[in-house]
């Protein structure tokens, strides 16, 4: 007998069908992020990036254009089992010569991504991009006092819900469109109300483009804190949570801002409780809010295992967001894509009925020692399983070391 069909039986023991959780995985796609490749650069401005993020380190090989980005995504993809879709941002416009600014981004400027995605099979998700702009005055965009400043960023709003509607008509896969914005203050602000009212009319002004709201999902990404703007953010959890209930638009949670003893593992249940989509943003703060890669570590299994038990996957739309220059831009993808692949498989094989059920009926003994258990079943044997059902590498990084060795090293 060999691995699989023995870790099988052992998981049967438990009443967990394997063969169903490999369909099951195979069915759920995740929204990979394509900031990862270039370090949040983007194509359309030579502004550095801004905004409250940061990406470190200097390891060589990053994109440094749309075509070499391509290339990268597609190497990322060729290990990355599963469905996938490609999560842009504004910023990775491409012009050819026809340049626009973020207010007047039309349809022309990601016809090449369009074909990328097309030509795949896959769909694209969108971002606006309040940040790495000389429009963000003040480090404010659509909660600025100067009404300029937030017109054009209201615009540049508009143009991306239009956007997100094309991506969705011509790929055929829906689009989830995610607004964050930076808006905050270093030190202690004199008015709290004020930037949050001006932000919530320019949410409004946004959301009255017409869209396909069948195709179209927007989503509004809170945040605790960026770096220089520590004191205050505009669009806390408090805000953005009350306004995509108000406005039926999608909650995103991103689980790396909150306090880091905060969970979005235990959020994700409160927020299904009321809305009929959620949005994540999969990342791995450390310390504090750093975009480290994911890693199949304990919070990551947790998420995953809040959407399978709760038989969300069909409710939560799920993307990466982190950025890593300081090892290889492809390992990183495919390691953080898989690990979140990786953490869905893993609670897809839990007995969860059984502990539910021991849960209910105060049983908390018996819960700790089959929780614990579940723990060192034979996990590796059905990921492995996984991997080679859909065609892709076990052991990728010989493969990443020859493209590094060929490709990566000539971009100076
Ligand atoms: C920033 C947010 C946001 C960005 C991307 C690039 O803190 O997490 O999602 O990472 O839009
Ligand atoms: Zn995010």
């Amino acid at each position: 007998m060999n691995r699989f069909e023995s870790a099988k039986e052992i998981y049967a023991k438990y009443g967990i069908d394997a063969e169903k959780a490999l369909a099951d995985l195979a069915g759920v796609t995740v929204s990979v992020h394509c900031w990862q490749g270039d370090d949040v650069g983007g194509f359309d401005s030579e502004d550095a990036l801004s905004g409250g993020i940061q990406t470190t380190g200097n390891y060589p090989g990053k994109a440094r254009t749309p075509d070499e980005l391509m290339a990268d995504i597609d190497k990322a993809f060729s290990l990355i089992p599963g469905k996938v879709k490609l999560n842009l941002h504004a910023s990775y416009a491409i012009f050819d010569g026809n340049r626009a600014d973020r207010d007047a981004l039309k349809p022309e400027h990601f016809a090449k991504w369009v074909k990328f995605a097309k030509a795949r099979n896959i769909g694209i998700d969108f971002n606006p991009t309040f940040f790495s702009h000389p429009m963000v005055k003040d480090g404010l965009t659509l909660s600025s006092p100067d009404e300029e400043v937030r017109k054009f960023w209201v615009e540049h709003g508009k143009r991306c819900v239009e956007l997100s509607d094309y991506f969705a008509k011509e790929t055929g896969y829906p689009c989830v469109m995610n607004i964050w914005i930076p808006d905050g203050y270093k030190d202690i602000p004199a008015d709290r109300l004020s930037p949050r009212l001006r932000f919530k009319k320019s949410l409004d002004e946004i959301l009255e483009t017409p869209y396909d709201k069948s195709k179209v999902f927007i989503t509004l990404e809170s945040k605790v804190f960026g770096i220089g703007l520590e004191s205050y953010t505009v669009g806390s959890a408090e805000f953005c949570l009350s306004y995509s209930t108000k406005a039926g638009i999608v909650p995103l949670m991103d689980n790396g801002h909150y306090h880091p003893t905060e969970l979005v593992s235990d959020k994700i249940s409160a927020l299904l409780a009321f809305n009929d989509k959620i949005a994540l943003h999969v990342t791995r703060g450390v310390r504090w809010d750093s975009d480290h890669v994911v890693l199949f570590d304990d919070e990551t299994k947790e998420i995953a295992k809040e959407i399978v038990r709760n038989d969300a996957l069909g409710r939560v739309f799920i993307a990466t967001d982190y950025f890593d220059a300081s090892i290889n831009r492809i390992s990183a993808w495919v390691t953080g894509v898989r690990n979140v692949q990786k953490a869905l498989l893993f609670a897809m094989l839990q007995p969860d009925a059984k502990m539910k059920e021991l849960q209910d009926a105060s049983n908390f003994t018996e819960l700790m020692v089959l929780s614990e258990e579940a723990k060192t079943l034979p996990f590796g044997d059905i990921w492995a399983e996984y991997l080679s059902r859909q065609n892709v590498e076990t052991d990728y990084i010989n493969i990443i070391k020859e493209y590094e060795e060929k490709v990566l090293v000539n971009r100076k």
